[in-house]
């Protein structure tokens, strides 16, 4: 992974850096929050949780327009929030409850937004890619000028469907970007020993496809990198590969018991590389915020995450008639 580089003088406004630090406290609080609820067996299922990874989900959301879309893999909850579906109606769905974005019948997975175009949540490694790709066919189609963000990880990009994929979407000229969020892991199996080169996105060329590494711990380096990603995509130059170097702090879903690496090699990470810890340097160093004002949007922060698991705790089981709603999309 990239190490963190503290940018001297970065060219953003201090009103950003504090977004960007809001946006990714609320993704971590919110996935903490998600651990207890689970461990408190209020959350069944699968639940894979995003923490350390928000720089990315984070940047890339900015340097996104209105109307763009964006697809991911079964570790969802930092995309939903970051493109703003309510924390409250993501968490009841973890709970299952009525209140839940798929009103309690998909959980943690299973989530969508017409509203936010967020297109799931998907379960199956590799599925989402040529669904996003599919999602970009649509927007050349119609000439619209959107932009879809496709994202996978690691393992994902050892599927074949990955490939098939890329060429399509490079003989189609389509606007997407692929987003490889390269945690070093797939679910046990570290990437040395899983995929035969240390980098990723250069299997882009074979198929004609641009593409860069980018350090996934520093959101002002992913922002930049998404914005080149999608003035590419949007000049009708085709798809793009991001290659996010990135790392998740916790197991790979709830039930991981983590044996395949040391507690220390996390806490070097979290010491040397944490996207959070990152902003929150930029913006006390370059005096745009006092540790008063950081300590406020904590507070606020924790205060969302609260109501959205009292509001997931309150929500009432989903009604047996939901069993009979949803199956089918309207004609
Ligand atoms: C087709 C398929 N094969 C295997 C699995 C089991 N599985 C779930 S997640 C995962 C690892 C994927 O790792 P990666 O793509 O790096 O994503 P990450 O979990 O690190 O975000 C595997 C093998 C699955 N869900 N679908
Ligand atoms: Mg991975």
């Amino acid at each position: 992974m990239a190490a963190r580089k503290t940018t001297k003088k970065p060219n953003v406004s201090a009103e950003e850096l504090k977004t960007y630090y809001r946006e990714m406290l609320l993704i971590r609080r919110f996935e903490e929050k998600a651990g207890q609820l689970y461990g408190m067996g209020l959350i069944g299922g699968f639940c894979h949780l995003y923490i350390g990874q928000e720089a990315v989900v984070v940047g890339l959301e900015a340097a996104a327009e209105d109307g763009d879309k964006r697809i991911t893999s079964y570790r969802d909850h930092g995309h939903m929030l970051a493109c703003g579906m309510e924390p409250g109606g993501v968490m009841a769905e973890l709970t299952g409850r009525e209140g839940g974005l798929s009103k309690g019948k998909g959980g943690s997975m299973h989530m969508f937004s017409k509203e936010k175009h967020f297109y799931g949540g998907h379960g199956i490694v590799g599925a989402q890619v040529p669904l996003g790709a599919g999602l970009a066919f649509a927007d050349k189609y119609k000439e619209n000028g959107r932009v879809t963000f496709t994202y996978f990880g690691d393992g994902a990009a050892n599927q074949g469907q990955v490939y098939e994929t890329f060429n399509m979407a490079a003989i189609w000229n389509l606007p997407v970007v692929f987003v490889i969020e390269n945690n070093q892991y797939a679910m046990g199996t570290a990437q040395a020993r899983s995929t035969s080169t240390k980098d990723i996105y250069h299997r882009g060329e074979a198929f004609g496809i641009p593409g860069e590494i980018v350090n996934g711990m520093d959101v002002l380096a992913v922002k930049a990198a998404g914005e080149k990603a999608v003035a590419h995509c949007r000049a009708g130059k085709g798809p793009y590969i991001l290659e996010v170097k990135t790392y998740r702090y916790r197991g790979h879903s709830m039930s991981d018991p983590a044996k395949y690496r040391t507690r220390e090699e996390v806490q070097k990470v979290r010491e040397q590389s944490d996207p959070i810890e990152h902003v929150r340097e930029l913006l006390l160093t370059g005096k745009h915020a006092t540790e008063d004002d950081l300590k406020a949007i904590d507070k606020e922060i924790k205060e969302i995450v609260n109501q959205a698991a009292e509001f997931a705790k309150e929500s009432p089981e989903p009604s047996l008639d939901e069993l009979w709603t949803d199956i089918y999309a309207e004609a």
